[in-house]
């Protein structure tokens, strides 16, 4: 069951609103035991890698979209680092509108490049990191009168809160910690704001604390200061001016949370013990989370016993380059059963 149908009641939808269904949402909420103990918490992981387009955008785009199409948009238009692109693209595709995505020149991850492409939007490279993209979208579809999908759109942080909403329902309470990766700061508000709604239904009593870590240099957030020229291996969250860092802070103060910062490095080393001990391939952006939990860790900082939820935002399989670069290659072997018991050979 797709989001719209899942959550209608509560979302803004009437019989005005066009069915949009990629059968996005309900997620895997998956128990890490492994790499659990390790850290002293029970640790789960929301798998937004396995929506439609591989990422949690679809949860937000299916209702966008929806409304773009109730309010008869004659195009979508957004700017982003990969995978907002992807999700649009394939909505798009699925009910029949032209869209414009503006990227990046050369920094986004090759699978949510091929994504956009396959889908049949018109790609446009912009020589320019995120931020400039960004407005220059924002024009666009001012001058033209199409629909922003991006999540200045209210639509996307809307219906985003759905994720929330599936945790509590999964796990019948809040967790006790809420890590996120924080780009544009749109997902970190959109679930502190869907926590809130399911305890006001009084469906849950407590709030997690909610932790949003950035990429090292990409970390206006976590540092205060602006990022111009935005840097990280991460390239979904190479981000240096947040549209949502406002809601994002008061997110972060309201629960008595925090932002971290992780280094490139620390991060490519969660993504190989998320893989090779958790059987999870998350993108670099989404190991964000494991890092700054070890981190939290190595620091004393992590409560013994805490319920911890990390949402791993993006599939791996997005950027494979990235993975290829921290991992081993294959043992080569002829066709022979020599060849293979010794390679079999522990
Ligand atoms: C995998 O696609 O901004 O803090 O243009 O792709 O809500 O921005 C992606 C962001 C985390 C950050 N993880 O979320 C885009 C884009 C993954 C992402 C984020 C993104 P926000």
């Amino acid at each position: 069951m797709g989001v719209l149908k899942r959550y209608g009641a509560q979302l803004p939808i009437s019989n005005k609103t066009p069915d949009v269904n990629l059968e996005e949402g309900s997620t895997p909420l998956v128990r890490l035991d492994r790499i659990g103990n390790d850290l002293g918490v029970e640790l789960w992981a929301k798998l937004e890698g396995c929506n439609p387009s591989g990422s949690f955008k679809d949860r937000g785009m299916v209702l966008a979209v929806a409304k773009a199409l109730e309010d008869g948009a004659r195009a979508l238009v957004c700017a982003s680092t990969g995978n907002t692109s992807a999700s649009a693209a394939a909505y798009a595709a699925h009910v029949g509108v032209p869209c414009y995505v503006l990227l990046p020149s050369g920094k986004v991850a090759m699978g949510k490049l091929a994504q956009a492409l396959i889908y049949g939007a018109k790609v446009i490279a912009v020589d320019g990191n995120f931020d400039q993209a960004l407005e220059l979208a924002r024009e666009a579809a001012e001058r033209l009168d199409f629909a922003m999908v991006n999540s200045v759109n209210q639509y996307r942080l809307i219906s985003q809160k759905t994720g929330a909403w599936e945790i509590c329902e999964s796990l019948g309470r809040a967790p006790d910690l809420h890590v996120i990766p924080v780009g544009n700061a749109g997902n970190i508000s959109a679930y502190w704001a869907g926590y809130k709604d399911f305890r006001a239904w009084r469906k849950i009593s407590g709030l997690p604390r909610m932790i949003g870590f950035q990429a090292e240099g990409a970390a206006p957030l976590a540092t205060g200061r602006p990022f111009p020229n935005p840097e990280t291996i991460a390239t979904a969250i190479r981000i240096g001016n947040p549209v949502s860092g406002e809601l994002a802070k008061n997110a972060v103060s309201e629960s008595g949370g925090e932002f971290g910062t992780v280094s490139d490095d620390e991060i490519l080393e969660a993504q190989v013990i998320l893989a090779g001990k958790g059987g999870v391939f998350a993108e670099p952006a989404s190991c964000a989370t494991l890092a700054g939990l070890i981190k939290l860790k190595r620091a004393n900082r992590l409560p013994d016993g805490a319920k911890v939820v990390i949402v791993l935002t993006g599939n791996g399989l997005k950027d494979p380059d990235t993975a290829l670069s921290q991992v081993g290659k294959p043992v080569r072997i002829g066709s022979s059963i020599g060849e293979l018991l010794e390679a079999l050979s522990l």
